[in-house]
């Protein structure tokens, strides 16, 4: 070996002990999981022929029979959306197995589908191999049809279904345990409400124990009791804070605020993985395809997770037919065409790049224009930026640069293992990043300077609607519920009913508003008079009220069982629409 480059490596591995004890590093599973940056969510049940979201555990088995059903079109889809794995819901809440578990009759084993000899699971893990895609799988916990639901037998029985996911499909790089843990359901007919403790029912010391020894390599990604290798960031609206760091602490419950922001204390390393849906709802809805997000939205949501030190779980839905529907996969693939357009040319790598202290100005020779600025650490030393600034030299003058996509503050805190920030166009000739405070010495690996093309409505495939920027989704086919990141003062909410079908136009409505999505205010409720023949713009005006959430329920649909929309906005501050 190069005498050099030993002496190096021994450095090397004497200061990363060193600074182990002082604080946690992320593991090489965790290091390749940061590599992937976008992977996608699959889910497909019972529930895609029943319209639900959540089944109750007792739906018939006679419904799944896809007439198409197609894992290498899915495969297809989310690798040329960019996305390098999938995790498939195997068994969500309702228990309906999407492989024949030797356990269970709720299975596609009793199904129609290939008279009972198929398996999705197989067939999904092949087609991810065959496209060179991680697989990984979600195995709920909760099982609203299992009659022993709510007793140790249940463990058992929960253990076994992992014991066959994780021995007969290959390898696997991530298992996902829904924290939506026990309420009521069908349990074997009992039909009643089944509380369990999400923390010790499961008993996760054994089972994260059945998962390293079967799957040493998978990452697990647990939300309800003991730490894991990955947590939930609080929301499924498709954002992780801006200040992110990778740890937490190793025991104990976690808030909110620790889930979105991580701990920068923690002492073990726990990097959180932002989940949405392309759509609101995560099972498929036929009054949904008009609503699959815009690009805007989607490049937004990829900036609030892999340009906030996380990773983005993109959730495709597959329809009653077996195959993503094409509005989903059309926008899926435009995303990753436009991810590439925004980072095709880094302008730092034609710079001059001088350090100065704690300073890196990059010299760009002449007035330049750019709306992105990209810092990267190397986290296998950990995590270490706690604050940095950003100037732009614009006419002569530093003018300090904020990050637009942040609310209060100017956003610029962690970076860790990507910081992506977005600003408006600005034309300077130098750009100066400083790290201000840190928690160690920092070791930063890449900056970037981009211009990304501006979006607009008239970017084909974009699917701008002003609903693209909520976050919409239904709590029950009737009831919408539309999220903010922070409490702000609305004055006025706009509905504009489905436009080519009167099937779910909302003739009789009820509009609440709440700060903490318990206490509830109802600020309006009525009939929106002519609205089948004239299916217009709706607008509620009320006083201007705080809110972090809405709810608007359908208390009468012209037609139909789902209320639908073809879209919605809703008016901050203390401007007051007018009546159409
Ligand atoms: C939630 C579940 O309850 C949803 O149905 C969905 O699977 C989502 C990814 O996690 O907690």
């Amino acid at each position: 070996m190069n005498k050099v480059f030993a002496a190096l490596s021994a450095l090397l591995f004497s200061t990363m002990a060193s600074m182990a004890q002082l604080n946690p590093l992320p593991s090489n599973e965790q290091l390749e999981w940061y590599d992937m940056e976008m992977y996608a969510f699959i889910h497909y049940s019972l529930n895609t022929y029943t319209d639900q979201e959540w089944g109750f555990g007792n739906e018939d088995l006679q419904l799944f029979n896809p007439s198409d059903l197609d894992c290498r079109q899915w495969a297809r889809v989310c690798k040329q959306a960019g996305m390098k794995g999938i995790i498939f819901t195997a068994k969500h809440h309702c228990g309906f197995c999407m492989w024949p578990s030797a356990y269970t009759d709720y299975s596609v084993k009793n199904t129609p589908w290939k008279d009972g000899h198929g398996d999705v699971v197989r067939e999904l893990a092949e087609a991810c191999r065959e496209e060179g895609l991680k697989f990984g799988f979600y195995l709920s916990p909760w099982d609203r049809n299992h009659a022993k639901y709510g007793t140790p037998e249940y463990v058992t029985y929960f253990r076994n279904q992992l014991r066959e996911l994780l021995t007969n499909y290959g390898d696997v790089f991530e298992v996902w345990f829904d924290g939506a843990n026990g309420g009521d359901g069908w349990y074997g007919g009992a039909n009643e409400t089944r509380r369990i403790d999400g923390k010790t029912y499961y008993g996760w010391a054994e089972t994260f124990g059945l998962i390293r020894e079967l799957q040493p390599h998978a990452l697990i990604w647990n939300d309800g009791g003991d730490r894991a290798d990955l947590r939930w960031v609080g929301t499924e609206a498709g954002n992780v804070g801006e200040t992110n760091w990778s740890l937490m602490p190793s025991t104990g419950s976690t808030t909110y605020e620790m889930l979105h922001y991580g701990v920068e204390d923690g002492d073990v390393w726990c990097p959180g993985e932002t989940n949405t849906s392309i759509r609101p709802g995560w099972f498929y809805h036929e009054t949904e395809n008009d609503h699959v997000k815009s690009l805007s939205k989607l490049m937004d949501t990829y900036y609030k997770s892999v340009g906030r030190n996380s990773t983005l779980l993109l959730n495709f839905p597959i329809a009653p037919n077996g195959r993503i529907h094409p509005n989903d996969s059309l926008r899926g693939i435009a995303f990753k065409k436009m991810i590439d357009e925004v980072f095709k040319d880094n302008l730092a790598d034609k710079a001059f790049i001088t350090v100065e202290g704690n300073s890196t100005v990059i010299d760009f020779g002449a007035p330049t224009s750019f709306n992105r600025f990209v810092a990267e650490e190397e986290i296998l030393f950990g995590q270490s930026v706690k604050k940095f600034t950003l100037e732009a030299k614009i006419d002569g003058e530093w003018q300090p640069l904020k990050d637009e996509l942040v609310e209060e503050g100017d956003g610029l805190t962690t970076i860790g293992h990507r910081r992506i920030i977005c600003f408006p166009t600005v034309r300077a000739t130098r750009l100066r990043f400083t790290i201000n405070e840190s928690k160690f010495e920092p070791k930063i690996k890449k900056l970037g300077v981009y211009l990304a093309p501006e979006l607009t409505p008239d970017i084909p495939d974009s699917g701008e609607k002003k609903s693209s920027g909520l976050h919409i989704y239904f709590r029950k086919p009737y009831m919408m519920m539309i999220d903010f990141d922070s409490e702000q003062t609305f004055t006025a909410f706009r509905y504009l009913p489905p436009q080519d079908t009167k099937d779910g136009i909302i003739t009789h409505y009820t509009l609440s508003a709440s700060t903490d999505y318990q206490n509830w205010t109802k600020l309006a409720s009525g009939e929106f008079s002519n609205i089948v023949n004239n299916p217009i713009w709706q607008t509620i005006n009320f006083e201007p009220t705080k809110a972090k959430v809405f709810k608007f329920e359908a208390d009468k649909l012209s037609s139909g069982t789902r209320m639908g929309y073809s879209d919605i906005e809703i008016i901050k501050g203390s401007e007051i629409m007018l009546k159409p």
